[in-house]
């Protein structure tokens, strides 16, 4: 899954795809570079983060999953708004993906039921303004099952079918980095809940801190796409069912080097 985030101000590439002719080219190229699903997102969710209105986001998102479904890409939609996922699918989207897992909007859960669109539901514990003085847990790894398990049961008992439902740790949302090693290491129990799993650590603050001294400045997104790349190619080997990356080309170059690795036959 590539990653369009048309917005001003995104943490790994803020600004770059803001306008809409560049985020459709952004899109292609995601594309033409062998994603299989491009993520469209109008919201920043960077800690600290500010919303934009329901206008704006509508105004951001809908021109590029219009234009991008219309040259038959696979689209979802990033949005923790049903409005927004609703108005999105008409446009051409065929997935939801939604960080809050249908908490941040009452209406979302009922409105993908009803699609019947596969629905990404994220492990989250509130908006991004705040969402890392909710990082604390006692077991990262049995906290965020459990909280996945109950958020799963009353999606499947909402009428969200069991097989549409995508599950994600959300790494980065209300986690140290310590939190995010722990729940790759144990990506196996994410699994082992019985639904796809998608995982999203892509340029992420806990990549940049790799081989930096307690206090120095993380390395800047654009330099964590090999690290983004390791923990991509080790969520997929657990059997994860989707990878949610900035940069297609250097994630699907190891993905494509383990699989030649695991499918060198001796041909004498
Ligand atoms: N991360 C971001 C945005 N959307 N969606 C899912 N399902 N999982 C994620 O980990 C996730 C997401 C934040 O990253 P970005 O601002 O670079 O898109």
């Amino acid at each position: 899954m590539g990653v369009v985030n048309v917005t001003p101000d995104s943490f790994s590439d803020g600004g770059e795809w803001f306008e809409p002719s560049a985020a459709i080219a952004h899109g292609q190229e995601l594309v033409a570079q062998g994603a299989d699903v491009v993520d469209v997102g109008g919201e920043s969710t960077r800690p600290g983060a500010q919303r934009p209105s329901v206008q704006e986001e509508l105004r951001r998102v809908l021109p590029v999953v219009e234009a991008l479904a219309h040259d038959g890409v696979v689209v979802s939609v990033d949005t923790m708004r049903a409005q927004v996922a609703e108005q999105a699918l008409r446009a051409g989207a065929t997935v939801v993906n939604d960080v809050s897992g249908g908490l941040a909007d009452d209406a979302m859960v009922a409105l993908v039921a009803r699609s019947g669109a596969p629905f990404v539901a994220m492990h989250w514990r509130g908006h991004s303004a705040d969402m890392q003085s909710r990082a604390v847990y006692d077991d990262v790894v049995a906290q965020v099952c459990a909280e996945l398990a109950e958020r799963a049961r009353t999606l499947v008992a909402a009428g969200v079918a069991a097989d549409r439902l995508v599950l994600d740790p959300g790494f980065g949302f209300a986690k140290l980095a310590h939190h995010n090693w722990l729940l790759l290491r144990h990506l196996d129990r994410v699994l082992d809940l019985g639904h796809p799993v998608l995982v999203g650590t892509s340029r992420k603050t806990f990549l940049g801190r790799l081989g930096r001294a307690d206090g120095e400045a993380p390395r800047p997104p654009a330099e964590r796409d090999v690290a983004t790349a390791a923990t991509s190619v080790h969520a997929a080997r657990l059997g994860a069912w989707g990878v949610r990356v900035h940069h297609v080309p250097s994630t699907l170059d190891a993905l494509r080097a383990t699989a030649a690795i695991d499918h060198a036959t001796d041909g004498g």
